[in-house]
């Protein structure tokens, strides 16, 4: 398909060593851009060549990295050139045999609807999990099967480079504006979020919020199937009266919103997705209820770890600055004990304690802001107990914690003042967590 093309690959990351290992099947020229030279020297030679400016001419077609801004001057030559620019998403398409995609974007939910599904539908069949979510589609590009399933987590980034991609079903979780720096409007980003849709016809499914009036009276030639956490819905998954249902034709009952473990409205939208792609599918329901529930989240986000004595605990590592912190405490319904403090960003803990009083019993302190995070504390009616590291915050939690209550570590701080990253200091969370009886 590639024989003999001369083929740049911008930037050298995830998709650029992806796109490299998926192109060297044909007999091809690489050449390959990174501004972070360091990184192409350990590999150059036989196999790709450094790419200079003089030879953008020779170019075929540029494999563009997410993470390229549009206006970086390589491509406005190029598309001055005439140089077709493709995104990872466009040449997956292109090599793929697989007819069983499933495209996820949206600004907020998309992870965790990615991880949902895939785990559901891994339960039948070959599936790839890849995308957005850390690895790239072209990983998948030249394995997959015309039957497996590639559920995909699709950013305004990878979109915006596509010109034929066509995923069989694709899902629009929520839509506000993000990335403003890079698409300059809000109407820029969702164009590029709406090319998802662009290429599908009558034999394929779109799945939106039922609350979205732009996509439910924009004229889109696939099937539409709405969500709602607020009632029926014509065509599609909904809750009422605390259970899940999906209506096409008929209305069937699949499961109820207390078997769900990971908490929060936005999470009930993004697993009300999963299950309507499922059902599209025809996945059984049976299956589909278990797999929902037993999903503990996506690792470290809100990440449901065990109950004990009648208390759960989360790990939310992730929530590495307050804005997401106040995430966290928003989809916990009420006393919480608040495990946080880290490393010193320079951040503001006011906003945050305040969404929080009354909805968080107990605050236990560590790490260095504990005391900076004290001193905002105080101003509020908060209950406070400082401590010199995670593992006597999750003893002290424990003790703490009364049947109903739930402890969530979410500490509104990096993690580099104890741990090398959010990831570990998770990890140490749950062992902890686990080791408690
Ligand atoms: N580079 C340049 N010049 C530039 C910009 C980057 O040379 O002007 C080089 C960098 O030196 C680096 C390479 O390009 O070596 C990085 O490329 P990249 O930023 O596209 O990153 P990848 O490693 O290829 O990761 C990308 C996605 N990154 C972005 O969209 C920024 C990953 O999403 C994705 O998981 C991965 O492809 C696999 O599909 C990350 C992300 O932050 C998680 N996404 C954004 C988000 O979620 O908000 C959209």
């Amino acid at each position: 398909m590639y024989e003999n093309k001369n083929i740049l690959i911008l930037g050298f990351g995830v998709t650029g060593k992806s796109a490299l290992k998926c192109l060297s099947k044909w007999n091809t020229n690489i050449y390959i851009y990174d501004e972070k030279e360091d990184l192409l020297k350990d590999y150059s030679g036989e196999i790709f060549k450094i790419f200079k400016e003089e030879n953008l001419g020779i170019i075929d077609f540029i494999v563009k990295s997410p993470g390229i801004n549009p206006n970086h001057k390589l491509l406005k030559l190029a598309r001055e050139k005439g140089i077709p620019i493709k995104s990872d998403l466009e040449l997956f398409y292109e090599i793929s045999k697989c007819k069983n995609t499933i495209a996820i974007t949206g600004t907020n939910g998309k992870t965790t609807t990615t991880s949902l599904l895939a785990n559901i539908l891994k339960e039948i069949r070959k599936t790839y999990c890849v995308g957005n979510i850390g690895k790239s589609v072209l990983d998948a590009a030249s394995e997959t099967g015309k039957d497996d399933y590639v559920v995909i987590e699709a950013s305004s980034f990878q979109l915006e480079d596509t010109l034929n991609f066509k995923p069989h079903i694709s899902i629009v979780t929520n839509i506000t504006s993000d990335h403003l720096d890079w698409h300059g409007t809000t109407e820029n980003y969702k164009l590029a979020k709406y090319k998802i849709f662009a290429n599908q016809d009558e034999n394929d499914f779109i799945i939106f919020n039922e609350s979205n009036n732009e996509l439910k009276s924009k004229k889109i030639r696939a099937k539409k199937y709405k969500f709602s956490t607020k009632g029926e819905v014509d065509r599609g998954a909904y809750v009422s009266k605390g259970d899940i249902y999906f209506k096409d034709s008929q209305k069937e009952k699949i499961m109820s919103v207390k078997d769900i473990k990971i908490p929060g409205d936005h999470n009930l939208e993004n697993i009300l997705c999963a299950i309507s792609a499922a059902k599209l599918l025809n996945v059984d329901s049976e299956i589909i209820k278990k797999s929902v529930s037993n999903f503990m989240g996506v690792e470290h986000r809100i990440e449901y770890v065990r109950e004990i004595k009648g208390v759960k605990y989360y790990n939310d590592s992730k929530g590495t600055n307050p804005d997401s912190t106040i995430m966290a405490i928003k989809a916990i319904d009420k006393n919480i004990v608040l495990i946080a403090g880290g490393y010193d960003k320079n951040a503001d803990f006011d906003e945050m304690l305040k969404v929080g009083e009354g909805k968080i019993k107990h605050l236990v302190l560590f790490g260095q802001t504990a005391e900076k995070l004290q001193k905002s504390a105080k101003k509020l009616n908060y209950d406070i107990y400082l401590v010199n590291n995670l593992e006597k915050a999750v003893k002290l939690s424990y003790t703490l914690a009364q049947v109903g209550d739930t402890v969530l570590l979410s500490p509104a701080c990096a993690s580099w003042d104890m741990y090398p990253s959010y990831e570990v200091r998770g990890e140490d969370f749950k062992k902890l967590v686990n080791e408690l009886v």
